[in-house]
């Protein structure tokens, strides 16, 4: 039996999260084009007789604006200590950058092990791929386990990324049970999953100020009432995210319902209501009690 956690960092939008859905198979955490989109250290568990994996989710690497900011970037410091495995990823149509090669130094120094993804692969040409692949040679005379070119988009290498990882994890025994998929209760994912519609749905200016709080979960048997609160800084802000005669919230919250039932596997209804909170991201109460705290 084999089992360990394993780490995926790197900047915003790189793909972390699309990799361990992909390694998963479920939807563990929420993907969208908005940098920032992952705010919490959230593990995703995939399960085989012989095998654990827990992939562990981190926010993107940033400069801190808020004390929400703080806490993620404290989230991707604890994420990164006592792992068995770091995986790094960047972004093949980005490049690697100075800071980026600097951070694989202190990875190295761990004592982790470390993996390079360069993920999006799609979106380059092959030449591209080649170039960055030598310019990690040295990365791998000095400790780097594998480096890997994925692509989530074309399912490219996942598998290859899988048995990787597989084969650097010690022997051990499980951490979760094997129904788990993920650490965090039903209600979390059901409030990522609606911040996820709105931040798909809405202008570019909302999203990073977006929260949602779960007001009541209901199991009825055959159906579940679900009433969340989703929260924004600006009264001008909550105009958009209501839309002309609620159209807006209306799509937010079809869409989150389809998600949702096909989490809980049972029918779902769904309210939203959309409060303003100023400043609410530099309120650590607030930011706690959003669910928002690992400790
Ligand atoms: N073309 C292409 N797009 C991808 C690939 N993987 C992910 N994406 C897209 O890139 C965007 C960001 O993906 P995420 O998985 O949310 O990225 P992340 O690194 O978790 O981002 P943060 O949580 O903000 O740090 C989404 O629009 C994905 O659909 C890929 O292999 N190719
Ligand atoms: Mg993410």
């Amino acid at each position: 039996m084999k089992s360990g956690f394993i780490t995926f960092v790197g900047k915003p939008n790189v793909g972390k999260s699309s990799l361990i859905n992909a390694l998963v198979g479920e939807k563990v955490s929420i993907v969208s084009p908005k940098p920032q989109t992952t705010r919490d250290r959230i593990m995703g568990i995939l399960n085989e007789s012989d095998l654990q994996m827990i992939f562990v989710d981190t926010p993107g690497i940033h400069r801190p604006r808020t004390k929400l900011g703080e806490y993620m970037i404290k989230c991707i410091k604890d994420a990164t200590a006592d792992v068995d495995v770091i995986v790094a990823v960047f972004d093949a149509s980005k490049g690697i950058s100075d800071d980026d090669l600097n951070r694989l130094d202190m990875y190295l120094q761990s004592d982790s092990k470390v993996v390079v993804v360069i993920n999006k692969t799609d979106l380059v040409s092959q030449e591209k791929i080649v170039g960055m692949l030598a310019s990690m040679s040295e990365y791998i005379r000095k400790g780097v386990a594998e480096v890997l070119p994925c692509s989530c988009r074309k399912k490219f290498n996942i598998d290859e990324l899988k048995k990787t990882l597989a084969s650097l994890l010690p022997q051990g025994e499980k951490y979760f049970l094997d129904d788990e998929i993920s650490d965090k209760p039903i209600s979390y994912m059901i409030n990522e999953l609606i911040r996820e519609k709105a931040l798909l749905l809405l202008q570019d200016e909302i999203p990073h100020g977006l929260g949602v709080t779960m007001q009541l979960y209901e199991d009825k048997g055959k159906v579940i009432n679900i009433e969340c609160d989703i929260i924004c800084e600006k009264d001008s802000h909550k105009r958009i995210i209501i839309g002309d005669n609620g159209s807006m919230i209306k799509r937010i919250g079809e869409s989150a319902r389809r998600d949702i039932e096909r989490l809980v596997g049972k029918k779902v209804y769904l309210k939203l209501f959309v409060k303003v909170r100023d400043d609410w991201r530099n309120n650590n109460n607030f930011i706690t009690d959003i669910g928002y705290s690992h400790r």
